[in-house]
């Protein structure tokens, strides 16, 4: 039988392709829509002594976000804008506990004065590390953000943060006093902006840290993932030639398997909706295309030796939803009763994997 190309191309037997993923998604106790409380962009998931742990950005904001023109020193420019890293606890993964602080923000003129945001974690040698974003003030779109680090004995704390960031952006590029990043009369490099979204693994005895960058003079959702390895979990890191080694992608979603490293790669680029896999840590190739995939997802960690099949390292986890434009809504899809929602407070959901694959939608 003749083909045609897009019959080619769609020919990949993607429902039989075991990196294919579709999503289910449910509520959860403990972390779910609060006015004036926002939950968001939450870590991968660790099981510690018979419990899950994780941590996320939280914010109690007087009002709902006010931007970047128009914010104070209380008044939250972005539903991440003010925000500290907490934690909280469960032993099944649908009931949470909420615990409290894990990491605050620092005291005026630290480098995390504004904001302490979009944790990762890591658990190496029975030690824990959590990278996170910080911001400083004020707080501009146009401020850059770095990425810390703060290490600890239990997953509980206390947290002894890093002396400086671990990651900046790099130095490229500048703007004018209009102070919009993405008319910036010299464009800088890919994650001259901000770099966001910190994900540390632990692979061939160093310590990789994918994140997220925004350049100066590139709109920011042209945002793209890259690499910084460091032979020591606190650093120093060393960004590696191969930046980006995404085209694509918005948060940083990164699991082990078969010793390489795969990826959510989500919202932002041509490549957006795919799942990839790098053998090397580098080279990243596109595995499957996957529908209404989560947003800002943290995944239940998986050690890499234990990672038997692909999705292994990425089969349940948490996501957050942004109340006030769910992609779900979009999708024509509300399970969750998201359309009641008066004001924009985002939360935490439960997603897995969901098996049924007859259909693509
Ligand atoms: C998120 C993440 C980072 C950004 C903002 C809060 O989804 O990409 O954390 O800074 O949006």
């Amino acid at each position: 039988m003749p083909l045609s190309a897009a019959m080619r191309r769609f020919n990949r037997p993607d429902k039989n392709n075991p990196w294919f993923a579709k999503f289910k998604y449910s509520k959860i106790q403990g972390l779910g829509y609060e006015k004036n409380v926002v939950r968001r962009d939450c870590s991968s998931i660790i099981p510690v002594d018979g419990k899950y742990y994780v941590w996320y950005t939280r914010a109690r904001q007087p009002c709902p976000p006010v931007g970047f023109e128009r914010m104070t020193a209380v008044l939250p420019a972005t539903p991440w804008d003010l925000a500290d890293v907490w934690y909280a606890t469960s032993l099944d993964g649908y009931r949470w506990e909420e615990q409290g602080p894990a990491v605050e923000r620092g005291p005026a003129g630290a480098y995390d004065e504004r904001g302490v945001f979009t944790p990762g974690v890591l658990a190496h040698d029975g030690r824990y590390y959590l990278v996170y974003q910080v911001a400083r003030s004020p707080n501009f779109r146009a401020t850059p953000e770095s990425i810390a680090i703060a290490w600890a004995d239990s997953p509980d704390g206390p947290w002894n943060k890093s002396p400086a960031p671990i990651v900046e952006p790099d130095e490229s590029g500048e703007i004018d006093e209009n102070g919009v990043p993405e008319d910036a009369p010299v464009q800088g490099a890919w994650d001259s902006l901000q770099v966001h979204d910190p994900a540390l693994l632990f692979r061939e005895g160093q310590f990789w840290l994918y994140y997220k960058g925004e350049g100066i003079g590139y709109h920011h959702m042209e945002s793209k993932w890259g690499v910084a390895i460091a032979d020591s979990p606190l650093g120093p890191y060393t960004k590696s030639p191969f930046n980006p080694v995404t085209n694509s992608g918005h948060e940083v979603v990164v699991w082990q398997y078969a010793g390489g490293v795969a990826g959510l790669v989500n919202r932002c680029g041509p490549e957006k909706n795919t799942i990839q896999f790098a053998p090397d840590g580098i080279n990243f190739e596109v595995m499957s295309q996957v529908v209404v995939p989560p947003q800002g997802a943290g995944p239940l960690h998986v050690a890499d030796a234990e990672n038997t099949e692909p999705l292994s390292g990425f089969s349940w986890g948490l996501s957050h939803v942004i109340a006030a434009s769910s992609h779900l809504i979009k999708q024509g899809q509300d399970p969750l009763g998201l359309a009641a929602i008066e004001e924009p407070w985002d939360f935490l959901i439960r997603w897995e994997l969901d098996h049924d694959r007859r259909t693509y939608i």
